[in-house]
């Protein structure tokens, strides 16, 4: 059962000499835009949860909060002209040959080009010359947690792209081979829908509405704390956050929350979020619409809604999630999955879709509508799973999450996927 509170895998201070660990303590409370008033959602609500959504005292615990150790300001991402805050995209690993120099006697590393060594020469290349390399590199693929129809279909855009060409030198073969991988992977990790999800924000911000994001899946993915992360990048475009806690089944599911509403306030000297939460035990659905009621209201730009962790095979829970999506029509459902699981996240995200579809009572169901893959950090070179879950779905990888800190959260990049695929 992973911990209610935030550990962070190690204190950034040390890697980081340069840190500017800011002062909290002289830091001025803030004054909200308009004072927060309890507002009243039915006549069971309790005092707890009354006093749970009265938001006057927390300037006043947050002060003594310090969450610096929880970000790496020089891992930040970057503005963009019009003053938007971006977050990085992964980084490649620095590998000098893998320019393909003609002149240069250094070889392309990455065992993927050994397979082709004997496709050198004057001859035109054919589909029997690379019928044994495909093979090779089909099973390559699939140690790296690739799905075998997927590596099928890479192997495919190579031999399309090689046969009826002159071999040449192996470098030449090399750097084609990387550029046909490339090319296919870009078409399957850059779907159809617009990743730019900022830019929808700012555009229900202008309609005077509050943009809802749902984070779904299975036990212990990462949802809430990379729920917590995507708040940081919102924070950092100063826009206002609402964290709706729909995760009324785990027993300190509410707490992490409040412990990240904290941290992530104590960050930033205005940064608005507030936690919306009426306890354990109760209907998410119901809870959530009640926290976009709350943001709308109260003019929050963004609701960003927990929900707790299923089993994709738990029908009841799957039933539960289905119904929160058809209540509350959130503009984003974010599926979170674990990138070391391979392909069961895969099954995981397929059922998921079907759920959504099969117990949503709509004639049009909702389905998942990007992915946010976790752990990024701890699964070596197996970046299989990447790919087949933009394969499936056609959606997009919105993030990568890459660690415990606030700023661990990465844009995909192609090219350190077919860096790692083909090593
Ligand atoms: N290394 C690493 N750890 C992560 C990452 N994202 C989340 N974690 C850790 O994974 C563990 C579980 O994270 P949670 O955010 O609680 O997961 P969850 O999906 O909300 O869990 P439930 O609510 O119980 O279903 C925590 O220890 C996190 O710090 C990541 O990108 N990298
Ligand atoms: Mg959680």
């Amino acid at each position: 059962m992973p911990s209610p509170t935030f550990s962070p895998r190690s204190p950034r201070s040390k890697k980081s000499p340069r840190f500017n660990k800011k002062t909290k303590s002289n830091k001025t409370p803030k004054s909200p835009k308009s004072p927060k008033r309890i507002r009243k959602w039915d006549d069971q609500i309790t005092a707890e949860e009354a006093e749970a959504l009265d938001f006057s005292k927390k300037d006043e615990m947050d002060r003594s909060v310090s969450a610096e150790h929880l970000v790496d300001r020089e891992a930040m991402g970057q503005r963009t002209k019009d003053g938007m805050y971006d977050v990085d995209e992964m980084q490649e690993e620095s590998e000098e040959s893998d320019e393909f120099d003609e002149e240069s006697e250094k070889q392309p590393t990455g065992k993927v080009y050994n397979f082709f060594k004997n496709i050198t020469g004057q001859k035109v290349i054919t589909e029997e010359d690379l019928e044994p390399v495909l093979i090779n590199m089909k099973e390559h693929l699939i140690n790296k947690n690739v799905a075998a129809d997927i590596a099928a279909h890479l192997c495919n855009s190579v031999s399309k792209g090689l046969v009826g060409k002159k071999a040449g030198g192996w470098k030449g073969v090399s750097s084609a081979v990387k550029a046909e991988m490339e090319k296919a992977l870009r078409s399957i990790l850059t779907p159809r829908t617009s990743t730019d999800v900022l830019r929808d924000i700012f555009a229900a911000k202008k309609k005077g509405r509050p943009y809802s994001i749902v984070f779904v899946g299975v036990n212990g993915v990462g949802k809430s704390t990379n729920l917590s992360k995507v708040c940081f990048w919102l924070l950092q475009n100063k826009l206002r956050v609402l964290i709706a806690a729909c995760d009324t089944f785990r027993s300190g599911a509410v707490e992490q929350l409040r412990v990240h509403a904290r941290n992530l306030r104590a960050l930033e000297e205005n940064a608005e979020v507030d936690l919306f939460e009426r306890g354990y035990g109760k209907d998410s659905a119901a809870i959530a619409k009640d926290a976009i009621n709350y943001a709308s209201l109260n003019n929050y730009d963004v609701v960003l809604i927990d929900t707790a962790g299923r089993m994709q095979d738990n029908e009841p829970l799957m039933r539960a999630l289905a119904k929160l999506v058809t209540v509350n029509d959130p503009d984003k459902i974010i599926f979170v999955g674990e990138a070391l699981v391979g392909n069961e996240a895969v099954d995981q995200l397929t059922k998921f879709n079907q759920s959504l579809k099969d117990f949503s009572g709509r004639q049009n169901p909702r389905q998942i509508d990007g992915i946010i893959l976790t752990k990024f950090d701890t699964i070596d070179d197996k970046v299989g799973a990447a790919l087949s879950m933009t394969y499936i779905t056609g959606q997009p990888i919105l993030f990568v999450g890459t660690g415990q800190t606030y700023t661990d959260l990465r844009k995909m990049n192609v090219k350190s996927i077919v860096q790692a695929l083909l090593k």
